[in-house]
């Protein structure tokens, strides 16, 4: 392997990477508190790695689910970031025509199969799409995304037994960040370490450092490798956390006092610019990374906001009852 590949040169493209996603979340914060995204938006700041990590495995042809917190796995999972932002601002470019908005859009077109603010809810559909793949020749695997929150939900211990018990190709990636809205996840759990789960399904499990993109890509990357091979289903709890705010608004009066400085010092853009640094990568390098994902981001929202708001005809379209 070449050094872009491996090392410094795979740290550089992850650092990009993440800026994607976060200068993409810091735009759409600035848009809804500016009025012109409306409506309930919930950012992943601070939970880059993850999407970064996990969608760098993935082949066309698999099937992504996220939850309402999905901008960035749609971002990292190809998504235009043009098309994200048209959806947020309801244009008519906007990858569902501006109707899904931040919480509720779809692109199977990129294998994102969509937001759901339902909590748990992506975990049998990312069944039936890893079941559909044993008869359409795919060979595709399921990435289920869901919180730690999500684990409690009847629906998420359903689709884990469903999945072990008919080794489907499924991976179910839990983005622990240790709170459910506002409560923290030690007050509704006895035991916190969610990965355990897994072996009462009879699967495998592990608790990985989720704000690493390499190591998810490690982890995942195995994981999605054994699916695809017949191993069945695996379990893999993302330690991370979020920066900001459950949904946009929250007063955020359950952080305990210094709580936030200690999350800052290891979320994924602190850690990997420090990794570079250790490495003598130079600085130049360093911000263009940055850079480079902050010019992508501005084109795409220049783009978005010139693009026309969806025609109220097109309201009923896709809707059925
Ligand atoms: C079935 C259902 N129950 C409750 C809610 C209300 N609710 C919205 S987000 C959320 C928290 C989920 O926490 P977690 O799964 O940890 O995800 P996070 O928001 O931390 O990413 C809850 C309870 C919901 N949307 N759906
Ligand atoms: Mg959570």
């Amino acid at each position: 392997m070449t050094e872009s590949e491996t090392g410094t040169g795979a740290m550089l493209r992850d650092l990009r990477d993440v800026w994607r996603i976060r200068l993409l979340e810091e735009k759409v914060r600035d848009l809804r508190l500016g009025g012109d995204i409306v409506g309930s938006v919930h950012l992943c700041i601070g939970q880059e790695a993850g999407p970064v990590g996990a969608c760098s495995v993935l082949e066309p042809a698999d099937a992504l689910f996220a939850t309402y917190r999905g901008h960035g796995w749609a971002l990292a999972r190809g998504v235009p970031a043009a098309a994200i932002l048209a959806e947020l601002l309801g244009r008519a470019t906007g990858v569902n025509g501006g109707r899904g908005g931040s919480a509720h859009f779809t692109a199977p077109e990129y294998g994102f199969h969509g937001e759901n603010s339902i909590v748990g809810a992506g975990a049998p559909l990312a069944l039936g799409a890893a079941l559909a793949g044993r008869f359409d020749g795919t060979g595709r695997v399921a990435l289920c995304v869901f919180g730690d929150g999500a684990m409690n939900q009847g629906a998420v211990h359903e689709s884990m037994n469903f999945a072990a018990a008919f080794d489907l190709p499924v991976v179910f990636v839990c983005e622990n960040n240790e709170y459910s809205e506002l409560t923290p996840i030690r007050d509704m759990v006895r035991n916190d370490v969610l990965a355990d789960r897994a072996r009462a399904y009879g699967m495998l499990g592990e608790r990985i450092d989720g704000n690493d993109p390499a190591v998810v890509r490690d982890r995942v990357g195995d994981a999605v490798q054994s699916a695809r091979e017949g191993g069945g289903p695996v379990l893999l709890e993302l330690m991370t956390a979020r920066l900001v705010g459950h949904y946009i608004g929250d007063a955020e009066q359950y952080r305990q006092p210094g709580e936030l400085e200690r999350l800052a010092e290891n979320e994924p853009v602190t850690r990997l610019q420090a990794a570079l640094r250790a490495a003598a990568v130079p600085e130049s390098d360093i911000a263009a990374a940055h850079d480079d994902a902050a010019h992508e981001i501005e084109a795409a929202a220049r783009e978005a906001a010139a693009a026309p708001l969806a025609d109220a005809e097109a309201v009923r379209r896709h809707v059925h009852a």
